[in-house]
């Protein structure tokens, strides 16, 4: 595919150690150029964020590109975040301590990164988000016509037909802000959400893990170092011996859509009480007689089922061709 058919892509990232595998693979691919990182709060504070971001683009000898800082607050401006510092460490990426990185985020905030950049290319912007919605509902309210701007905002977020992995009723990303999570499922854009139902299908192994450890990739090493805390987790969380390839599945939906399946509905998230982040698919099955909060709402993607080994070998293969 050449220079110019690659597919301009912003990840919104809150790194995390599945976020760095995700920008790693992204970085990695042929399809994929890589335009810019925005950065939000979930996994760490979004200053935190930051850091890490620009810390990952000089691992990758990529600090031409550029960051924009997100925001701190949720889009009712709560500050009191959920953070998931047990997860990833609490440094974000494995407890590692690495040193303070060289660069700045830009002076645009990711808000206004993302509107100019859908300004500037026109419906070719692919923006995947890893993290909290806040961002692109910001986006949003910023200039009501960026869903029509944007190209296609491919979203790791929801748990449809399954249990969350916050609590029984909501994952991560939409429980961290629901309230712009659903500004951003009903404004129209062409939205893919890839919930947990598809990436618990999606696991790094051990044996995979070794074969990341004997390998010379230069982004293998790295990941060998923040990996063990998320195995540690896993282990914990879940009685596995592996991790669940959320963010590296996410971006591998967005270069190659061809393997996963979707289905297409309404879908709405719940803000308040015990089902606060839960994510609600309307499979469309129905015409109701009454008017609801799904009427006229317009439909997203949902991922129903994905070829996980052939995702795992991709990611493999790109840390490891590294
Ligand atoms: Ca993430």
């Amino acid at each position: 595919m050449g220079e110019a058919e690659r597919k301009k892509i912003i990840i919104d990232t809150d790194p995390g150690i599945d976020d760095a595998m995700a920008i790693f693979i992204a970085l990695r691919s042929p399809d994929l150029e890589v335009i810019g990182l925005t950065t939000t709060h979930g996994n760490v504070y979004t200053t935190l964020a930051t850091r890490n971001a620009l810390h990952l683009l000089e691992i990758a000898g990529r600090s031409d590109i550029p960051v924009a800082e997100g925001s701190h607050a949720t889009i009712k401006k709560v500050t009191k975040l959920r953070i998931a510092s047990f997860v990833h460490g609490s440094d974000g990426l494995g407890n590692q301590n690495f040193p303070p990185p060289q660069g700045k985020a830009i002076d645009q905030s990711a808000a206004e990164f993302l509107v100019e950049k859908a300004n500037q290319f026109p419906g070719k912007v692919t923006v995947v988000a890893l993290g909290t919605l806040t961002n692109i509902a910001m986006a949003i309210e910023l200039d009501p016509g960026y869903p029509q701007k944007v190209g296609q905002i491919v979203i790791l977020g929801g748990a449809f037909s399954v249990n969350g992995n916050v609590n029984p009723a909501a994952e991560a990303n939409i429980f961290g802000d629901p309230d712009a999570a659903d500004i951003v499922f009903t404004s129209g854009a062409d939205i893919l959400t890839v919930g947990i139902n598809i990436t618990h299908q999606v696991i790094l192994t051990d044996a995979d893990r070794g074969k990341l450890e004997r390998s010379e990739g230069k982004f293998a090493q790295y990941i060998c170092k923040i990996l063990e805390f998320y195995f540690s987790y896993h282990r914990d969380a879940y009685g596995i011996k592996g991790v669940y390839l959320h963010d590296p599945t996410t971006v591998i939906a967005a270069a190659y859509p061809s393997l996963l399946t979707y289905t297409e509905g309404v879908v709405r998230v719940q803000t308040c009480g015990i089902t606060r982040g839960l994510t609600l698919f309307d499979n469309t099955k129905k015409r109701y007689a009454e008017i609801t909060e799904w009427s006229d709402k317009p439909k997203v993607k949902v991922a129903v089922t994905v070829d996980a080994p052939a995702v795992v070998e991709i990611v493999m293969d790109r840390l490891m061709n590294s």
